[in-house]
């Protein structure tokens, strides 16, 4: 290995053992020297490197990116509907609208109504709104929601809706990928989340989510809103019928757009989970796999600020295990009440943490709590 002497203290004995694989030295090395990682070398990561030697290398770069930090925030989701005219294979929580009456379909009144439940907790910085696919939740529905939350609360972050909806809405609409998006800024649109990304693969994604918004419109979306000056998020679905490439593949598609136009603020993969769904009979992933998935992103997506471990998903501990293996974010207090991850098999019933249990959380792993705001300002220090 060739690591200069500013480094060398930082590099974990084992990473010189002669035991190691040359293939895999030069990657240690990459990462020392801060050299961007090809699509072989993530490859290769997935295929032949231990959870201990992705850890260590992951936990060198989140600690040059992010120190010790650990970021959360306060927010509470809002699912308008879980009727939705799409059905993804892997989806637990969505009805047809021919069973629109198992599920629900809240209007703009109902959904103030949620809003105005934290008038009374001032911390609470974000609400992010996100959930199925219903005609009459049009354009004009979201633009009034949207305007309806800002007249309320002004200083509310509203992070709302993924391409799927936005490709949906605008269609309908009639409007261009670049008018929708103008008028939900105008409304009051903040940011977006990071769902609806799944795989892109397009075998892959005509499989478990045939008939959505493609990867290229995914992608096209999100950049059109970084180039209208603003942030937003993007996911990985991983551990169900993708291959290494397929991952190496949607990441590597994230780090071109984040080089055009540094609007995402985190990457958050996401754990399938199997509970539920048509895609019952594939087996979920392990822990191990988990931590090494989180590892290897933090190494791929160099030019990601911010990786997060979604809590809520994977459960507490497994989110305490990931800080130390890349991640740097646990997204934040939650208080989700209608079960979207539950419903597919989440280890949390009815996530929600307080400010102190999260805290708790990341001062036990040995790290420093940051509250922050959705676009990573710092609130306050623990
Ligand atoms: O796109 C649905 C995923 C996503 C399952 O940006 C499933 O801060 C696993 O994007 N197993 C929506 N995953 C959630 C999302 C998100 C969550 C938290 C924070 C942010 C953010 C974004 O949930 C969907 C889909 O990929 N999902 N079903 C399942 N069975
Ligand atoms: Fe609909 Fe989203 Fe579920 Fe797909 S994942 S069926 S788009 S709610």
């Amino acid at each position: 290995m060739n690591i200069n002497s500013s480094t060398l203290n930082k590099v974990p004995g084992f990473l010189n053992s002669p035991l190691l694989s040359p293939d895999l030295k030069i990657i240690a090395d990459k990462i020392y020297n801060g050299t961007r990682l090809s699509f072989e070398d993530g490859t290769l990561l997935y295929k032949k490197a231990s959870l201990g030697f992705v850890g260590a290398l992951a936990n060198y770069v989140r600690e040059k990116k992010n120190g010790k930090f650990v970021y959360f925030n306060h927010n509470f989701h809002v699912e308008p509907t879980n009727v939705c005219v799409y059905s993804c294979s892997f989806c637990s929580y969505s009805r047809l609208i021919k069973q629109r009456e198992q599920g629900w379909e809240l209007s703009v009144d109902q959904i103030i109504d949620i809003i105005k439940k934290y008038d009374d907790n001032p911390n609470i910085t974000e609400v992010h709104i996100t959930g199925g696919v219903v005609p009459k939740q049009d354009l004009a529905f979201y633009t009034e929601l949207f305007k309806r939350i800002k007249q309320h609360r002004p200083g509310l972050h509203i992070k709302a809706l993924t391409p799927v909806e936005f490709h949906y809405i605008f269609k309908k609409a009639k409007v261009s990928y670049q008018e929708g998006l103008k008028i939900f800024q105008e409304a009051g649109l903040n940011s977006l989340p990071g769902g609806g990304a799944e795989i892109f693969d397009k075998d892959i994604r005509d499989q478990i989510a045939g008939g959505k918004c493609s990867a290229e419109e995914w992608l096209e979306l999100h950049e059109i809103w970084h180039k209208m000056g603003n942030h937003s998020n993007a996911t990985m679905l991983y551990g169900h019928i993708e291959t290494f490439e397929h991952r190496i593949d949607h990441m590597n598609r994230l780090r071109e757009l984040q080089d055009k136009t540094n609007g995402f603020n985190a990457f958050i993969p996401l754990k399938f989970r199997n509970k539920e769904n048509q895609m019952a009979h594939v087996p979920e992933v392990s822990v191990i796999e988990d931590l090494r998935n989180y590892a290897i992103s933090r190494l791929f997506l160099d030019n990601f600020p911010h990786i997060k471990a979604y809590w809520a998903m994977i459960g507490r501990k497994t989110a305490q295990l990931a800080l130390n293996f890349g991640a740097d974010d646990l997204d934040g207090t939650i208080d989700d009440t209608t079960k979207i991850y539950s419903m597919a098999g989440a280890e949390e019933q009815n996530p929600k943490l307080t400010t102190a249990q999260l805290v708790d959380l990341i001062k036990g792993v040995g790290k420093i709590p940051v509250e922050r705001d959705t676009l990573y300002n710092i609130v306050k220090t623990y």
